[in-house]
């Protein structure tokens, strides 16, 4: 993690993805219990963000994410809006009384992020949804909702003049336009660090940000079916965010059984003796168990024979857990009935092969 540091050229290769919001909104909290192995019951004692921290994070792409202070203005970055791929802006579900200035903040910002790049992808996370009554939780999510279409319905466009030297944004079909792109761009999820509903709001962030994303899913989907198996989910193993999945039958209530089963899977890694780090042979752990971080270089020291870390689980009679390790930082997790487990799991591992073989090129050719 690089501290408020100006960015260097070593930062260029990586995607980045400014985190905003109001003061207290969960900011730190959303980047820390996701990427940094922050434990939830650490989330009170985060303390104000004082300045600008960009953790870098290596999964299928390499990322760098910037966590802001709550007093932070687009004005203080030592880089261009322009280089950042996705904006998160962090609302507060549970409070009331400021989440209008917070909505209104968020336009702004998103507004000023589109005209910088007008590639740039939003995300709101609207936060601490566990706190609140499930009813009240629905109600809080779309008033927010609502209140960010109508400040963008609102919003006087001929401030951000200055920003827009190419368009005019006085002309009211410009800003319909605006209008338009951003009611279809911008994402909303509903989130908590209590539960998988966070990491489900980090998975369409890098989703968005993953060019290979349709090509993967393709050989998902492939991989899925020929070998007669539910679904199956690609993994960031130190984060246990979905990098991509077949698509087929998705529901909220099979992810959040698999995202627990790995977290879960995942607490006991160290005892997968095979799990292996990069560049190291697989028994050679690093003291704390991390997996490594480097790049690809991992695949030219492979040893195509040597076994990776593999695991099933009986979930219910019919039904069962499969996991792979895949890459350092990639695992893939199959749900399938048990039957057809023990039926064709030669087949299975074999079209495995495959499936790791297709993943690793489209790795090669980014
Ligand atoms: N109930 C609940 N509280 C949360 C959640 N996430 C964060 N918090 C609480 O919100 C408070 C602020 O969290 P931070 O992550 O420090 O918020 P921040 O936006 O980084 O705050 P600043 O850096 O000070 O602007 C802490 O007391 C957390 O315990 C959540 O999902 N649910
Ligand atoms: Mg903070």
């Amino acid at each position: 993690m690089s501290n408020g540091e100006p960015s260097t050229a070593t930062d260029d290769h990586r995607i980045k993805v400014l985190v905003t919001g109001w003061r207290k909104a969960g900011k730190s909290s959303c980047i820390k219990t996701v990427f940094q192995h922050l434990p939830v019951k650490d989330v009170p004692y985060i303390g104000i963000t004082q300045k600008i921290e960009k953790v870098d994070y290596d999964t299928i792409v390499p990322l760098q994410i910037w966590d802001t202070p709550a007093n932070f203005d687009l004005d203080q970055l030592d880089v261009p809006l322009a280089s950042f791929s996705t904006l998160v802006y962090v609302i507060d579900m549970q409070q009331d009384d400021s989440y209008h200035e917070a909505v209104r903040q968020a336009i702004t910002m998103i507004l000023r992020g589109y005209l910088a790049n007008p590639q740039m992808k939003f995300s709101v996370f609207i936060h601490k949804a566990e706190a609140l009554s499930e009813d009240y939780r629905g109600e809080n999510y779309s008033e927010i909702q609502r209140s960010m279409t109508e400040e963008l319905e609102d919003y006087h466009y001929s401030s951000l003049q200055s920003y827009a030297p190419n368009l005019d944004l006085g002309d009211p079909s410009v800003c319909n336009n605006i209008f338009n792109h951003m009611i279809a761009e911008i994402k909303f999820d509903m989130t908590s660090v209590h539960d998988v509903s966070l990491r489900d709001g980090w998975s369409k962030v890098i989703q968005g940000v993953m060019e290979m994303l349709p090509a993967v899913e393709a050989l998902l989907l492939n991989f899925t079916e020929t070998s007669g198996m539910d679904n199956s989910y690609l993994f960031d193993i130190d984060s246990g965010v979905v990098l991509a999945t077949d698509n087929r039958h998705r529901n909220d209530a099979t992810m959040e059984q698999v995202t627990e089963y790995l977290t879960k899977f995942l607490q006991f890694r160290d005892i997968y003796k095979k799990l292996r780090t990069p560049n190291a042979p697989p028994d050679d752990r690093s003291d704390d168990g991390a997996l490594g971080k480097t790049g690809r270089d991992w695949w030219d020291d492979e040893d195509p024979e040597a076994p990776w870390m593999t695991q099933a689980t009986r979930l219910m009679p019919k039904s069962t857990i499969a996991l792979w390790q895949f890459t350092p930082h990639l695992a893939l997790v199959v749900l399938l009935h048990t039957d057809t487990w023990q039926a064709r799991r030669g087949m299975i591992e074999y079209n495995l092969t495959f499936l790791r073989q297709g993943v690793r090129r489209i790795l090669m050719e980014v």
